[in-house]
């Protein structure tokens, strides 16, 4: 086994062009800061990188569709994403980015390594090119009809209906999604990174000598191997990104893919000029934190980058999860359907910690998971509130009643009670062992454990009992219970910072290091004791509802984007249109219709006369809402008798996909009675 002196931890680098959501923090970032954190804990020698990563077509997409710049997105969700990282307590020792000068540069100077050394192979393709906007097309720029499912919005690389992969060239109709106009094919070269050459080093390195990588990393890793690996471009046709830096080059830019990785080495950069420790000392042990997702790319593109290199080291393990699902469905950024994480600690101020331990307890670390805000709730109430919060309570409580929140004399410990702080120490290495492995979920478990110990000590020792007759005991029971509280409060830092520095706080200590942990006296005697105080508070049903009612909006919304509009009806005459009256009026009362859910009543003032239409309009307008408003009426359309009241003409009111309804009216006031037409 090869001797660990330091840990360089990477996490990916989330693409700028939108906001962290829940499921990549379950998958990659609250992995990652656990494993750091509880490194540091150990005082080992450990960086944790990370950053933006703010190159590729998504981002020019993006920037397209709102009118800007790229780099005016990458700027705006490169901030956002930096404070929601630091508001949910990520400590990363640098959250750099992938425009900056120095990632510039050291991409620029890695691709020339590898392209000096002759690494790279040189191939013209055929390309679809936009004659109009000057430009080739990258996938995602073409759009047109799936050969399998005839959607006709499917993209040069990928039909979003079917899920089938495409290729620019199979769509039927290419059209630019820039122009609209029909793209030709050009010709245009690229530099390839031949992973075929590399494909022996790659199935020793990782099937024979890293069998123990997580099974859903190694397998995924074997199929690639077993269909035998391609050369794949490192270059593209775009105007954002990092120049290729050789002559004849114009236009063309790095693969995103291949910029970002080298990220991780820019921001270490960046961060420290003892970088080269970290990244090329074989003493170093590099771990990357990913989403199912980036697996080939971390485990056979980079690595055979680095490789050709020839400097760097290689990852000893890439902890892979697999997807986190919101309530039941897939989560997508292009359809708002996420948690996003600047929202939740808008809406739950304080609450950084309940999620920490939420998407802990239930990462899709060996298959995906689901995330329900009930399951939230229910985590909270029934495991925060009840076991850790409701121990940590009692044990100060009980002190600060019986001695003066100060800590009491330990006394003679029972067989109990050393077998409780047994426990303990057995706990602590079932903590470690599983972090290590990157089995997240039953490293908390083991830590709420000692939750739950203590809490089956006080029910055990029933302290509140004993005082009457015997307070010495007590005394020695609830030392017991605070060095429980004590190492409580380092096992569950690397998971809950937040809980942990409050618990630190209560108990008036500094920090705490790991190796204390599993002790039984970590307190001392007569050690005074902050104010009790509660660590967590029960969440009520309708904070819960009023999530899944925002849910539900999304859900309405995107309906309504998906439902095209219905076909046009038969041809009419210019007479035909002729015949109908068509005028502005105005509403002079309303009511509603009794006994009726949909129907109002109003008076109005058509500019001939006043009169009375009943119209379907009350599940969107109040009464009241309608009073005063101009609207558009059909005024000679034959009345009729609803409800027994005569209602003569119709309003004119516009309906989406969903059946809203919405009144239509002139852009300003107008007299009532002026024609429409
Ligand atoms: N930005 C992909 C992603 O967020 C990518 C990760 C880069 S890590 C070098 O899924
Ligand atoms: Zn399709």
């Amino acid at each position: 086994m090869k001797k660990i002196k330091r840990y360089l931890v990477t996490s990916a680098l989330p693409y700028a062009n939108g906001p962290v959501h829940i499921g990549h923090l379950a998958g990659v970032y609250i992995p990652s800061d656990i494993y750091v954190r509880y490194l540091r804990l150990k005082g080992e020698d450990v960086l944790s990188i990370c950053g933006s990563d703010e190159h590729g077509v998504p981002i020019t997409i993006k920037a397209r569709q709102e009118g800007v710049t790229p780099q005016d997105i990458v700027d705006k969700y490169h901030n956002i994403i930096k404070n929601a990282f630091k508001g949910l307590g990520i400590s990363f020792d640098i959250y750099s980015r992938t425009s900056s000068p120095i990632h510039h540069k050291t991409a620029s100077d890695f691709f020339l390594n590898l392209y000096n050394k002759g690494e790279f192979i040189e191939q013209t393709t055929m390309q679809y090119y936009d004659e109009e906007a000057k430009q080739f097309l990258a996938d995602r720029y073409i759009v047109g009809t799936c050969p399998h499912c005839q959607n006709d919005r499917a993209y040069g690389d990928q039909c979003e209906k079917c899920g089938s992969t495409l290729n620019a060239t199979d769509l039927i109709n290419p059209k630019s999604a820039i122009t609209g106009s029909v793209p030709v094919l050009k010709e245009t070269k690229h530099w390839f990174l031949p992973l075929d050459k590399h494909e022996p080093f790659l199935r020793k390195w990782i099937l024979e000598e890293h069998k123990e990588w997580k099974p859903n990393v190694y397998g995924q890793c074997k199929s690639w191997l077993d269909l035998g690996l391609q050369p794949r471009a490192v270059s593209r046709d775009l105007d954002w990104g990092i120049p290729v830096p050789l002559k004849g080059a114009e236009g063309k830019v790095l693969y995103v893919w291949f910029d970002a990785p080298i990220g991780y080495i820019s921001a270490t950069k960046e961060l420290t000029p003892d970088w080269e420790k970290y990244w090329k000392d074989d003493e170093t042990k590099l771990v990357h934190f990913i989403g199912k997702d980036n697996i080939v790319f971390h485990c056979i593109v980079f690595p055979s980058m680095l490789k050709a290199h020839g400097e760097f080291i290689l990852p000893d393990n890439v902890p892979a999860n697999e997807f986190l699902n919101l309530e039941s469905d897939k989560i997508s950024t292009s359809r708002n359907w996420a948690v996003w994480l600047h929202e939740y600690l808008e809406e739950f101020p304080g609450k950084q910690d309940v999620l920490r331990y939420v998407l802990c307890a239930n990462a899709p670390e060996t298959k995906d998971n689901d995330f329900t805000w009930k399951d939230f709730q229910a985590r909270n109430n029934n495991e925060l509130v009840a076991i850790l919060g409701n121990f940590v309570n009692r044990a100060m409580v009980l002190t600060s009643k019986y001695f003066e929140g100060k800590v009491p004399i330990r006394g003679e410990l029972t067989d109990y009670d050393k077998s409780c702080l047994d426990e303990i120490a057995k706990i602590k290495t079932a903590l470690e062992e599983n972090i290590e492995n990157y089995k997240f979920r039953e490293a908390l478990k083991e830590a709420m454990n000692i939750a739950r110990i203590g809490n089956k000590y006080l029910a055990d020792t029933e302290p509140w009992k004993v005082i009457k007759e015997n307070k010495e005991r007590v005394a020695t029971i609830l030392n017991t219970a605070l060095q429980i509280t004590a190492n409580l409060a380092i096992a569950i830092e690397p998971f809950m910072p937040f809980t942990a520095e409050k618990m630190l706080n209560l108990l008036q200590v500094t920090p705490l290091g790991w190796d204390k942990l599993g002790s039984p006296v970590i307190l001392e005697e007569g050690h005074a004791l902050g104010k009790p105080e509660l660590l967590f508070e029960k969440i009520e049903d309708n904070v819960i509802e009023a999530q899944l009612k925002k849910l539900e909006e999304t859900k309405a919304a995107n309906l309504a984007k998906e439902v095209k509009a219905e076909p046009q009806k038969a041809s009419i005459s210019f007479d035909d249109f002729g015949k109908m009256d068509i005028r502005v009026a105005k509403v002079i009362a309303a009511e509603k219709v009794a006994k009726t859910k949909k129907l109002l009543k109003l008076t109005i003032d058509t500019g001939m006369d006043t009169r009375t239409i009943v119209s379907g309009i009350a599940e969107f307008y109040t009464a009241e809402e309608m009073v005063g408003k101009q609207i558009v009426i059909l005024a000679n359309l034959e009345p009729r008798e609803i409800k027994g009241i005569l209602s003569q003409g119709m309003i004119l009111m516009a309906q989406d996909a969903t059946g809203k309804l919405a009144v239509v009216a002139p852009e300003y006031n107008v007299k009532p009675g002026s024609s429409v037409g």
